[in-house]
């Protein structure tokens, strides 16, 4: 094995060096004085820097890879939720020490740096973030890997509330330059759509009738101690033909300009639906324009490394997140058949032997499928090979009609997926139940061995190392700092569960964070809470089964008994709640609504006050969640069993200290046996029981009618005691949760009042609390997507480490 040496310089350089090199940067780069820089020229400066102490790890990386004959994983997502990337490659470079002295020798002030720098929202939520946190434990691990994206132009949209309301603002990140990436107008592809298929000597010949290029832009992925780099390379979309002349020539000036305006539609907005389709054709363009893109760069490094298309399966695996980019299997049937002269067999062998399918959803909104005379104009060979796909899968398993692709006139994603991938996986154990018995149970049934289960990760660099130095410190003192790459390690701090010096530590620094939170983002919203009062966190896509209905309707009936006894003995709360609704999802936008409606009349009850707060900060992005998650003492993971494939907030809040309140669903399951039964509050229905309950007549109605909290909570939004008297203002919330309630808020909602009660009793023993916390922040280990990863490089790429460094 060739061993690299680290190049010398991203060895810890010098306060002094970096000081040096920012100035250049400054002044060489961006043009600027120091007089006369702004932050922005500061950041810009100082992101360069980082940057190029990333080329050498990304280069040397590329090197080994090659020298090795390494095989590559390539991760394909249309979403990347990436966030801010200069606290972290200041973290994972290993810089912190030595750039704040930096800093301070330049006068700059740190915190102001970072928020300078745009939230790259380039996804919806846990599925984009998934991605990101992949994309660095992938380098983390010098796992030879590339992901691939599309360059949106407009990130997931800002959030506003204008009268407790959500309005939407477009989003500009790229309105600045990004100072990560680096464009690559060499690295480009055509892309065809639409046109005809024509037979030409037994070969099909797609004549496209539209053709746009992708043109490459890659971010460097900084791994843990800045030994190595893979690339996260995002695609934008240009005109085959840049500007039609003759038209411009002609007077028609705008009309010039239309072939740009076309092709860049594809990357200019990501759809901002999670969990729910639109359906929509430009949709099933950007798919197709992200997949054809990398497959064809993938397909183009493979054959001037390996040169044998045989080879595929041994040296490169392909990772589909969700059904988004499954496109991918027909695609590379194409290629390999029509490109490179492949029978269908040999290349349906090929593909199936790179291709991998994770699902992140059972919730039947977002099944992804096309109708067949869309698919057909908008890709007319990939609609032939879908056919021949599925008549050969009919043909070899003898399987029932009913399970194929292409059913009703629809082509089924999913599905296609599956019978394209080697391996299909589930997000979390009990997920990955759920699709073995139910959306996938007849494909199960003959491929037994395809269905494996990853449960999710997140990485501690970004959500403890960078969202909580306070807590950080601690631990580092504790047990020394080898747990950032080895989150196992925190066992190592189950001892100091029951030392009282430690408690005490844990409580400053929870206390520290609450009382930057509290003046910094809930005193713009005028809450000024008690930073003795419970941070009761919810922070979420607002969806009707992440049922953030039925925790403020929790917050009214908890009112309600305040006020019948103001002078009782009750424990401070603030509810915090943050997340955005699909813009096109009318009742998740009435739940923000009544959230605010609620948060304005108890935030301004003098009886209630010290007891009760509730805030909702608006645009909650990844940075928003940096500043939250360390602060919260309790999470809400409230789900309705069955519903949430996984989840990855759930693990963030756990490793960060926070107690969780939640269901038997989605990688709840595994938090609450890896803490421990009795440090985690449980509540609610199984996944099977809500199933059973949900299907019962009138469930609704019978548990409003046995619970008073309930009673009383709903009927004071039906008297408009939140919205100036006006009855009627969530007139159709309320009758869907009277009378239909298909996400069980009502069933569940005594037993989720009653673990809430248990909340406050155990927070009112500070010592036990604080054991509690301990214990889950020790016990968090298996929630770190180095482990994760391990086990996708394991059980399904079948790929090693590349071994490099000193
Ligand atoms: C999601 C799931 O809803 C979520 O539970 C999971 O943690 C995440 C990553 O696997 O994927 N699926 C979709 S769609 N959006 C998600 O966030």
């Amino acid at each position: 094995m060739i061993i690299f040496k680290r190049p010398v310089l991203t060895q810890f350089p010098s306060a002094q060096d970096l000081h040096d090199r920012i100035l250049h940067h400054l002044t060489r780069g961006q043009g600027r004085s120091p007089e006369t820089a702004s932050i922005s020229d500061w950041r810009m400066a100082i992101s360069h820097l980082l940057r190029e102490m990333m080329t050498d790890p990304l280069m040397a990386a590329q090197r080994a890879t090659q020298e090795q004959g390494a095989k590559r994983v390539y991760y394909l997502s249309m979403e990347f939720l990436i966030g801010r990337t200069l606290g972290d490659a200041i973290i994972n470079l290993r810089l912190d020490g030595a750039m704040d002295e930096a800093l301070a020798m330049l006068g700059l002030d740190k915190r102001e740096l970072l928020e300078d720098e745009p939230d790259a929202a380039l996804g919806n939520g846990g599925l984009g973030r998934l991605a990101a946190c992949f994309m660095e434990s992938l380098s983390s691990l010098q796992c030879p890997a590339m992901g691939h994206g599309i360059r949106y132009e407009h990130g997931l949209f800002r959030q506003r509330f204008d009268s407790g309301q959500q309005v939407e603002i477009a989003e500009d990140w790229l309105d600045r330059p990004n100072p990560w990436e680096f464009p690559r107008a060499d690295d480009s592809s055509r892309i065809g759509f639409k046109g005809h298929v024509e037979e030409v000597d037994g070969r099909a010949v797609w004549h496209p009738g539209e053709t746009v290029i992708a043109r490459a832009h890659d971010l460097p992925v900084i791994g843990w101690n800045g030994g190595w780099a893979n690339t996260l390379r995002l695609w934008g979309a240009h005109p085959a033909v840049p500007f039609d002349l003759h038209r411009f020539n002609a007077g028609d000036h705008i009309g010039a300009a239309e072939p740009e305006v076309l092709a860049r539609t594809l990357s200019r907005v990501l759809y901002p639906d999670d969990t729910t389709e639109a359906g929509k054709e430009l949709r099933l363009c950007q798919e197709y324009f992200l997949t054809a893109a990398a497959l064809q760069d993938i397909l183009r490094r493979f054959l001037s490394e390996h040169g044998d298309l045989r080879l595929l399966p041994e040296k490169l695996a392909i990772q589909l997140n969700d059904t988004h980019p499954a496109i991918a299997g027909p695609e590379l049937m194409r290629l390999l058949m029509d490109e490179h002269g492949l029978g269908f067999d040999k290349a349906r062998n090929l593909a199936r032997g790179t291709l991998n399918y994770t699902n992140h959803t059972l919730l039947p909104e977002a099944l992804e499928t096309w109708s067949t005379w869309l698919m057909g104009r908008v890709l007319p060979r990939h609609m032939q090979i879908i056919e021949m796909i599925d008549a050969d899968h009919r043909a070899s398993t003898g399987r029932p009609d009913h399970v194929g692709i292409v059913r009703h006139d629809q082509v089924h994603m999913g599905e296609l997926a599956f019978i394209m991938a080697g391996k299909v996986n589930g997000v979390s154990a009990l997920h990955t139940d759920l699709v073995r018995d139910t959306v996938f149970a007849d494909l199960h049934k003959l491929h037994p061995d395809r269905i494996v289960n990853q449960t999710n990760g997140v990485t501690p660099r970004r959500w403890m190392r960078l969202a909580n130095p306070v807590l950080v410190r601690l631990i580092d003192e504790s047990i020394g700092t080898g747990w950032t790459a080895d989150l196992d390690q925190l066992r190592g701090l189950e001892p100091f569960a029951e030392d009282p010096a430690f408690r005490e530590g844990l409580r400053a620094a929870k206390r520290c964070n609450k009382l930057w939170l509290a003046d910094h983002l809930l005193g713009d919203l005028g809450v000024k809470p008690d930073p003795e009062a419970i941070f009761d966190v919810q922070v979420k896509r607002i969806h009707e089964y992440k049922r953030q209905l039925m925790n403020i309707l929790e917050a009214i009936a908890l009112w309600r008994r305040i006020h019948d006894d103001p002078n009782g003995d009750w424990v401070p709360r603030v509810k915090i709640f943050g997340g955005k609704a699909a813009p096109g999802y009318w009742l998740a936008k009435t739940v923000i609504r009544l959230i605010n409606d609620v948060a304005a009349t108890i935030n301004n009850d003098p009886v209630t006050g010290k007891f009760l707060q509730i805030a909702y900060p608006p645009n909650y992005n990844v940075s928003m969640a940096e500043k939250l998650i360390p602060a919260a003492d309790l999470s809400e993971q409230i789900s309705t069993a069955g519903k949430e494939a996984s989840g990855t907030g759930n693990m963030k809040f756990t490793m960060n200290g926070a107690l969780t309140i939640g269901t038997l669903d989605g990688a709840n399951v595994e938090i609450r046996e890896h803490v421990g039964a009795g440090n985690f509050f449980l509540f609610g229905l199984t996944a099977a029981e809500a199933g059973a309950e949900a299907a019962r007549p009138g469930h609704a109605r019978a548990a409003i009618e046995a619970s008073e909290d309930l009673r009383a909570a709903l009927q004071m939004v039906a008297e408009g005691r939140f919205s100036g008297g006006q009855g009627d203002a969530y007139f159709e919330l309320l009758d869907r949760t009277w009378n239909d309630d298909p996400f069980l808020v009502a069933s569940d909602f005594d037993a989720y009042f009653a673990a809430q009660r248990r909340v406050d009793a155990a927070y009112r023993d500070p010592a036990e609390w604080d054991r509690m916390a301990a214990l889950n922040i020790a016990r968090s280990g298996y929630f770190s997507s180095d482990r994760t990863i391990r086990g996708y490089m394991a059980d399904i790429w079948r790929v090693d480490p590349v071994g490099i460094g000193e």
